[in-house]
């Protein structure tokens, strides 16, 4: 039986503090929860998931570098990175490895500077505004994805 396809599932700055301020706008659930979700989606989507979080923007580069021997593909919350961030940009399209954005507010009714994303240019879509359930549909997007990659 073939090897189930790995994703990182990378979570940039602040997001650890999930769960814990800010209710209103990003939910109850904490990163430990999401990662959990994640796992169990991924696993009856016959896929794993390897889950990172970081606060610092090199080692979020470093880990996406990584990926490029070890993932199949990349789901990314950056954070306020998302809004900053031409190094995360650039190293996502180093590797070309299928990119999904998922963010758990809807950053388009927000202030004027979440409007704009430099990851988005190297996904392959934005999922944005679903809390916790964004991720899970991330996965399933991406084992499709992957799925029909495969099938070509
Ligand atoms: O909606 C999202 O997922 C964001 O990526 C979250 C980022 C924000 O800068 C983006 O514009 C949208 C912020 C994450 C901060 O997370 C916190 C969690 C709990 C308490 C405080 C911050």
């Amino acid at each position: 039986m073939a090897k189930a396809p790995s994703v990182l599932v990378l979570n940039g700055p602040n997001l650890n503090l999930l769960g814990t301020r800010e209710p209103e706008i990003y939910g109850t659930a904490t990163l430990a929860d999401i990662e959990a979700l994640c796992r169990k989606q991924a696993k009856a989507l016959g896929l794993t998931v390897d889950c990172r979080q970081s606060n610092t923007e090199g080692e979020l580069v470093g880990w996406i570098q990584e990926a490029r021997d070890s993932a199949a593909g990349i789901v990314l919350n950056p954070g306020a990175y998302t809004h900053t961030s031409v190094a995360i940009l650039d190293a996502l399209l180093a590797i070309g490895l299928p990119v999904i954005e998922v963010h758990l507010s809807n950053t388009h009714k927000r202030e004027d500077f979440r409007q704009q994303s430099y990851v988005s240019r190297a996904a392959e879509g934005v999922i944005c505004g679903f809390g916790v359930q964004g991720y899970l549909l991330a996965l399933e997007a991406m084992a499709a994805l992957l799925a029909d990659r495969r099938g070509k």
